[in-house]
């Protein structure tokens, strides 16, 4: 007999448990959680905005904000392990970092320094990718060799709504459920790709509907909820280490900026659409349910801040610096052992540098 599909379908509003007015609507995580991920909240926010800086001071080439994302950020690395893997986007910069990557190094590829910035085997953190949802099928690859190997590591795979229409995401989510991979697949919906929104990009119900096309759960998570999106990837993140295979989450929120500053997103979206998310916003709800419990204090809440401002300056100092990349690097990670090709022409490379060098 067929099994139900029924059993896969997501709840038919987004999960939430802290109300934009920040009244607890459901069980929520312990204080001591909540105030963890207040603190990250509050340092990803600052990181946002100085990076966004930074690009109107030629220090960054380009910077795909998550400002108003941050909840989604900070939840996507704290619900893992250390031996986790996450696979980000190139707006996932913030959720690289709280899983322990270095703000300098995770924006050196932004700043056209390197091409990862740092070593994606010390923190389980892929490289930043660019082209949509490549990364998924990844993703998937290394959760299913965790799986093969018999370790316990799970696989968080991000991707935005506009990467749910690339090829690239159906072929990961169909391996990933036929051979019950270990892999989150985790789809911030923020109602654009650019310019195109989420009416033009999907007809489904939701994009959490097109898990049980797969035969993989579908959930939906308000994303500008932290105590909901803790709930919901942590369940579906201890799902998959038990088991129990992949599972598709759609986290509902707004792309508060634009798409990066090279995009004028006035020219496609209403500013009053912007205005009307700003009440829903991560932060101050947190704060409002930690504040009236008594969990958040001034002493508190000043720490948060004087460690975001730290983290600010470590990124402002950081990229102030100029570095001098080795143009040779350039072949030394392409393959294990480099082709003919790839010798002839870093020994072309080489040989002009020595020119250079001798003039
Ligand atoms: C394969 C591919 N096609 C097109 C692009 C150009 N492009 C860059 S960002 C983007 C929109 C992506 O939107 P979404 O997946 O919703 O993520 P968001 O930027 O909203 O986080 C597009 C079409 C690309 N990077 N890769």
């Amino acid at each position: 007999m067929t099994p139900d599909p029924r059993r896969l379908l997501p709840s038919d509003t987004p999960v939430t448990l802290i109300d934009p007015d920040g009244k607890a609507v459901g069980v929520v995580p312990d204080d001591a959680t909540l105030l963890r991920s207040l603190g990250a909240l509050i340092t990803a926010r600052r990181l946002n905005d100085q990076a966004y800086a930074l690009v109107r001071q030629g220090r960054l080439a380009v910077y795909p904000s998550s400002h108003g994302q941050e909840a989604c950020q900070v939840a996507a690395a704290q619900v893992l392990d250390a031996d986790d893997w996450l696979f980000p986007t190139y707006r996932d910069t913030v959720a690289a970092v709280v899983k322990g990557v270095d703000p300098v190094e995770a924006l050196s590829l932004l700043k056209g320094d390197w091409h990862c910035g740092y070593d994606p085997t010390e923190h389980r953190v892929a490289p930043h990718t660019t082209p949509l949802a490549t990364q998924l099928p990844h993703a998937v690859g290394v959760a299913h060799a965790a799986r093969l190997r018999d370790e316990p590591t799970v696989v968080m795979a991000m991707c935005g709504d506009g990467g749910t229409s690339e090829g690239d995401f159906h072929e990961a989510l169909n391996f990933a459920a036929v051979f019950q991979a270990p892999v989150v697949f985790f789809v911030q919906n923020n109602e654009y790709a650019i310019s195109v929104p989420l009416s033009r990009q999907t007809h489904a119900p939701s994009l959490a509907h097109k898990g049980v096309g797969y035969g993989m759960p579908g959930e939906r998570v308000d994303g500008n909820d932290m105590a909901a999106l803790l709930t919901v990837l942590g369940a579906a993140v201890a799902r998959a280490r038990a088991g129990e295979g992949p599972q598709l989450v759609e986290a509902h929120t707004y792309r508060m900026q634009a798409h990066t500053n090279a995009d004028d997103a006035t020219r496609y979206r209403d500013e009053a659409d912007v205005a009307a998310w700003l009440p829903r916003d991560p932060i101050t709800r947190l704060q409002t349910y930690l504040r009236d419990r008594g969990a958040l204090t001034a002493d508190v809440e000043s720490g948060f801040t004087a460690e975001a401002e730290r983290a600010a300056a470590h990124l402002r100092d950081g990229l102030n610096q100029d570095i001098t990349p080795n143009p040779q690097d350039l072949f030394a990670y392409v393959y294990a052992r480099p082709t003919a090709q790839l010798r002839e022409q870093e020994a072309l490379i080489a040989d002009e540098l020595s020119r250079e060098g001798a003039q």
